[in-house]
């Protein structure tokens, strides 16, 4: 018969952590990721392989975000000079769609209505946001924080994000995120708005402002900071280098960001993103998202403004971490630390060509 093997109950200290494994939780959606540090104890060995993939044209004739072309529609960009921001031809959503009738218990459905945008961040072809100065990147700051203060007078949930680079399924390498705004909240948001809630609830507290000033006071995850902000590889990582961009007072939107916030965070991505080139000599592939307070009464009271940025890449710039097998099935799990992570990027140069 097989039984357990006889240990003495030990109690896991803060060197353990680096070695032995265990689960974190994530305090902002209840979700927990097993953590296996010891199939990864030993020291990163250097770059892998860089790729710098072929110089891009600023301009390209077959782009259909370039200035001045024809988009698949068969609609024509302006000659536009900054960012310019379009329906999507293609929306995922639609305006007006019919209420669903018969409510199923079993298999639940309801009706959603919504608006799918598209944002050129620039007209230069072969730039990325990174690459971009701060006063295009602040550019492009105002429009996400213009697009948010319009479409919440309408919708409850207006998802700002980007996919950046074929591995993230992106199809064109012209620098654009896209908005989708619609009136429920999606599975995330519902989530991470029921933890905020419950936090603030048992504690008068805000939850990522707790966060915020927990990691700037221990600095193991931090990546990079400045007077408003500062970036974290999160305690409970999924993505080996994911990120979380925080304000460092209680700010539920990018609407109510002030202007000195505004041009700091600029420069806060300038940083953050010019350290994700330089990590595998590859401009980063990653999703980047802004989740702000969902337009629900009172949700500003508890809910922080913050910034999620997933990135795939594990180990070079064709390595990629998938979540298949356990993860699927069981939970997500990572080999490197947040710590370790974190400290990679934290030792990279934010500045191109320091
Ligand atoms: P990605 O950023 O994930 O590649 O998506 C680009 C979006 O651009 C995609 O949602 C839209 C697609 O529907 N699109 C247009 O609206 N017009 C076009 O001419 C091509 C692509
Ligand atoms: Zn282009």
């Amino acid at each position: 018969m097989l039984s357990r093997p006889k240990t003495p109950h030990k109690t896991m200290n803060s060197q353990d952590i680096d070695l032995v494994p265990h689960r974190r939780r994530n305090p902002l959606t209840g979700q927990w990721v097993l953590v296996s540090p010891h199939r990864l104890a030993r020291p990163w060995q250097g770059r892998l392989e860089a790729t710098a993939g072929p110089q891009r044209p600023a301009y390209d004739p077959t782009c259909y975000l370039c200035p001045g072309n024809a988009r698949v529609g068969g609609e024509v960009n302006p000659t536009y000079q900054q960012t310019y921001i379009f329906a999507n031809d293609f929306q995922a959503l639609l305006q007006d769609v019919p209420t669903l009738g018969d409510a199923d218990p079993l298999f639940a459905r309801q009706s959603v209505a919504g608006q799918c945008r598209v944002i050129c961040y620039s007209p230069r072809h072969d730039l990325s946001l990174g690459q971009m100065d701060r006063a295009a990147i602040r550019g492009v700051v105002d429009l996400w924080a213009a697009q948010l203060a319009e479409l919440g007078q309408q919708f409850k949930w207006v998802q700002i994000f980007e996919n950046k680079g074929e591995l993230m399924g992106c199809s064109n390498p012209h620098p654009h995120g896209q908005i989708w705004a619609l009136d429920a909240l999606p599975s995330e948001a519902a989530l991470e708005d029921r933890h905020q809630a419950d936090y603030r609830q048992q504690t008068g507290r805000v939850l990522l402002v707790d966060v915020v000033q927990r990691e700037l006071a221990d600095g193991a995850r931090l990546v990079v900071s400045n007077e408003h902000w500062a970036v974290v590889v999160p305690f409970w990582a999924i993505w080996p280098f994911e990120t979380l961009v925080l304000p460092r007072r209680h700010v539920a939107r990018l609407t109510d960001l002030s202007d000195a916030e505004r041009d700091s965070l600029s420069d806060l991505l300038k940083r953050l993103l010019t350290k994700y080139d330089g990590l595998f000599d590859t401009s980063f592939p990653y999703s980047l998202g802004w989740h702000n307070a969902p337009y629900v009464p009172g949700a500003e009271v508890h809910w922080q403004l913050h910034g999620h940025l997933y990135p795939p890449l594990l180990r070079s710039a064709t390595v990629r971490k998938f979540m298949v097998g356990f993860e699927l099935l069981a939970e997500a799990q990572r080999d490197l630390t947040p710590e370790h992570a974190a400290q990679r990027l934290r030792e990279l140069p934010d500045l191109v060509g320091a």
